[in-house]
């Protein structure tokens, strides 16, 4: 869509209290989408504008509203503005988050040229401070908003990936930011040419109460042990974890985020077995620098590998299945699209099922 409708769209929300009537509902009776996070806003809309006089043409005047909310909302989306009844986000509405996303990925002046990685480690991160135990943290909610989740350690340089995706956010604002975080992984894999991620709506925006301690992502410092402790508490066994560190043939370290530096492959922007393939067959040695202990490829010095990535290489049970997906790349791509949407999904009290998955087209 036109950056002038875009700008219109935001300035229609910031300065109509109706955003309230964007709310999704129940699409069918076997697919609910949460409404949570919207009936907050309404309920606090309701109160503020029926002020403290109990009128009795409060609730015309809030109807109106929501129906010029609406309205506004189905022309500036080009949808059928003779809709009745409340918004319910459909299959095409999420796909229209996912081209709006996949869209604005490309920018040569950032990076390789792609905030695609940048966007699979923020929906990771999201996913990825989940306790199986406790059942706490996961996607749900995208408490990353916050302090003190924000400003974790592991989250560092996360903050723009979040802004990336608030124009997305301000033009489709019917989505929550933990549906939006989540469904941006699964699109920056399939646009930089990764498999499919079937994908499902269903995620609640919380509150910073809902923040998780620090500690709970892996650390690039530690061996196979903590990195088996860390994924072993949000429910992955190896073969699992193996599958899922191949993401790291995506993007880079950032001296200025966490002090590692340097992209694992020669395709960083394109999704490739190619992370485990050179595990193997480089000869991997520390570098000597001022930063955090790293390692790099003896043959041209430009890639990086962190003592964790080495991890799974030195560990017998890790290896085996670097093997395979070295040899193998439809195999790391099935079991990596298998693992990543289990990831995303951690937590989540999805009232859909599993079958209600939404396999959204890849840009051509
Ligand atoms: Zn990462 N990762 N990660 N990772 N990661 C970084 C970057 C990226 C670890 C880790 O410490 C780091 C997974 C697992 C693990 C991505 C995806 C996934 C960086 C560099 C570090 C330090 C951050 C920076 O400086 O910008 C460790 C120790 C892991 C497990 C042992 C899993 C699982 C991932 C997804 C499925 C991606 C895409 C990046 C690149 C980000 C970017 O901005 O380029």
């Amino acid at each position: 869509m036109a950056a002038a409708a875009r700008t219109a769209s935001r300035a229609f929300l910031r300065s109509t209290p109706a955003t309230s009537s964007f709310r999704p509902a129940a699409r069918s009776t076997r697919f609910t989408i949460p409404t949570q996070a919207f009936r907050a806003s309404s309920r606090r809309g309701y109160s503020s504008e029926a002020g403290p006089s109990k009128s009795s043409n409060t609730p015309v005047i809030l109807g109106l509203l929501a129906a010029g909310g609406a309205g506004a909302y189905f022309y500036l989306n080009g949808a059928d503005t003779s809709a009745k009844g409340p918004f319910v986000p459909t299959q095409q509405d999420y796909q229209k988050v996912y081209d709006e996303i996949a869209s604005r990925l490309d920018n040569s002046e950032y990076d390789d040229g792609s905030y695609g990685p940048v966007l699979v480690r923020l929906a990771w991160h999201a996913s990825g401070t989940y306790d199986k135990e406790s059942g706490t943290g996961g996607s749900n909610g995208a408490t990353m908003r916050f302090d003190p989740e924000a400003s974790h350690g592991a989250n560092a340089g996360l903050k723009v990936a979040r802004d990336f995706l608030e124009p997305v956010k301000a033009k489709f604002p019917w989505i929550s930011y933990s549906d939006l975080w989540t469904l941006a992984g699964a699109c920056a894999i399939q646009e930089l040419g990764g498999p499919t991620i079937p994908w499902r709506p269903g995620r609640v925006d919380r509150d910073m109460t809902a923040c998780t301690p620090d500690g709970r992502l892996p650390d690039g410092s530690k061996d196979q042990k903590h990195v088996r402790d860390i994924f072993y508490r949000m429910g992955f066994d190896d073969r699992e974890i193996v599958a899922l560190i191949g993401a790291h043939a995506l993007g880079r370290g950032h001296p200025d985020r966490s002090g590692y530096d340097g992209p694992w492959d020669f395709s960083p922007t394109v999704f490739t077995n190619e992370f485990f393939r050179l595990l193997l067959e480089e000869k991997w040695q520390q570098r000597k620098w001022g930063g955090p202990k790293q390692f790099t490829d003896k043959s041209t010095q430009t890639l990086m590998m962190m003592p964790a990535d080495l991890a799974f290489v030195n560990d017998k049970a890790f290896k085996k299945h670097v093997e395979r997906f070295a040899k193998d790349n439809d195999a790391f791509f099935k079991e990596f699209s298998d693992v990543f949407v289990k990831l995303l999904e951690l937590g989540v009290p999805f009232e859909s099922k599993p079958e209600d998955r939404f396999v959204f087209k890849t840009t051509e």
